[in-house]
């Protein structure tokens, strides 16, 4: 078979001295960090939709780039195939060992259900085949269930019972998939999940809705032996005003009062998270001290900017600080999934690879840079520090849940006026992390 990315040759490491564009220059497959491989830390994916799929089409113009990769017309199953063939050699060139689809990305969704499940039986098949002799594999599927003008109300939220069970059929199918293609996890990423106004929505049967096609998503992914984790991929708005997986705080709440918890983590998208209003950090931190810590959307947004622009993260503070949380965490069930996409005038098949080596080797070097702010201890044990006072005396009774309001109480009484706290001191942290950064 003809490579596709013919002028790209397999893209090594050669250190951070290199010029070679087609290069890593922190990306070390195996080089060992804190006691793993660099690989094991970063089990990157590629995301099908945004690789294979997306060419530069924005809401002003159509492709810039062509991606028909051989095939005489697009979407159709030749096109499908040769998709497949595209990607399996990008990621081979690249060492990614996982992808990420949604159901409509592998096919063109047919009118009738039973032909499109009949044209994925069909390319998963292919998929399997690529995948023998190779160790690339399915890091999460998914159903899309927003683009398909059924989906106009919701999913599992639509007012319509009968595209609730629209949603019921593609999320089994894509169950079945995802086991074919050996995922680790599975994603809802409630795109149309939300309202526009109050007026014409009641948000308690929406949400109850949910639950429930989520209860039965479970119950018939374990029935077919998938073991990984069911992943909710908050997101506040866009394309609905309101989404009701609004952050990590919300989407766990959510998960806890419908009994989904233990079946159920996050996967936490980094432009998602800036458009909550929160940093990436934050939304990784609350997932992980919820014990939902579970996989990584990568990319980034634009602060200036108030829509979801997928962006290839390129921001080392962040990725740093990302790494920070999750090697704290002890890694991901799930894994690092680009869901970037190249800027629209980045339109050669040359873009796609640097793109995958800039969100690479970003990572990686926070990957190298969080390791080292963990070695070198100066924020770990000013934050231990900080606490102090809950180690002894009235402290330790609180943290021991041994006390009454009116202990404390009296016990304030008998200071008359406490002590001021110690300094938070952030400047000087901030100067740690530069340093280590920059060193
Ligand atoms: C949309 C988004 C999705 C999910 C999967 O903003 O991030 O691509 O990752 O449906
Ligand atoms: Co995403």
């Amino acid at each position: 078979m003809p490579e596709i990315f013919a002028n790209i040759p397999q893209i090594k490491y050669e250190g951070p001295a290199s010029k070679n564009p087609l290069a890593f220059k922190y990306y070390d497959a195996d080089r060992v960090i804190m006691g793993k491989k660099m690989s094991e830390h970063l089990p990157f994916a590629m995301a099908w939709w945004h690789n294979l799929g997306a060419a530069g089409t924005d809401m002003f113009g159509t492709n810039t780039i062509d991606k028909s990769f051989g095939a005489s017309e697009k979407a159709t199953m030749e096109h499908a195939k040769a998709k497949v063939d595209a990607g399996f050699e990008f990621m081979k060139k690249l060492g990614v060992k996982y992808f990420c689809f949604h159901d409509v990305d592998l096919v063109p969704e047919a009118d009738d259900i039973n032909v499109t499940n009949a044209r994925l039986d069909e390319l998963t098949d292919y998929i399997l085949e690529k995948m023998q002799g190779t160790d690339i594999k399915c890091l999460w599927g998914t159903a899309n269930m927003f683009s398909n003008p059924r989906f106009m109300s919701g999913a599992g939220s639509t007012s319509s019972a009968d595209v609730y069970c629209f949603a019921a059929a593609q999320i089994k199918k894509a169950l079945d998939l995802t086991v074919k293609l050996g995922g680790r996890g599975y994603v809802f990423w409630g795109g149309r999940e939300g309202y526009e106004s109050l007026l014409n929505t009641d948000v308690k049967f929406e949400q109850e809705n949910i639950a429930a096609l989520m209860h039965m998503a479970v119950d018939y992914g374990r029935s077919i032996g998938f073991t990984g984790d069911f992943y909710i991929e908050p997101k506040p708005k866009e394309p609905m005003k309101h989404q009701y997986d609004f952050d990590a705080a919300t989407a766990i709440g959510f998960l806890r009062q419908y009994g989904l918890d233990k079946d159920f983590k996050m996967n936490i998208e980094a432009n998602h998270a800036t458009l909550a209003g929160h940093t990436f950090q934050h939304e990784l931190r609350i997932s992980a001290i919820n014990g939902m810590l579970g996989s990584i959307d990568a990319n980034q947004g634009d602060l200036l900017l108030g829509w979801d622009t997928d962006e290839f993260p390129w921001d080392v503070y962040e990725s740093t600080m990302c790494m920070y949380e999750v090697l704290k965490n002890g890694g991901l069930t799930g894994g690092f999934n680009f869901d970037s996409k190249n800027r629209r005038p980045s339109n050669t098949f040359e873009d796609m690879f640097y793109a995958y080596i800039l969100g690479m080797d970003t990572f990686a070097q926070g990957l190298i840079k969080a390791a080292e702010l963990i070695e070198d201890g100066r924020i770990d044990s000013f934050v231990e520090e900080k606490y102090a006072s809950f180690k002894t005396g009235i402290g330790a009774k609180i943290r021991n849940k041994e006390t009454t309001l009116e202990e404390l109480a009296d016990y304030a009484a008998s200071l008359k006026a406490p002590e001021m706290p110690a300094s938070g001191r952030q400047e000087y942290l901030q100067s740690v992390v530069n340093q280590v950064l920059f060193c």
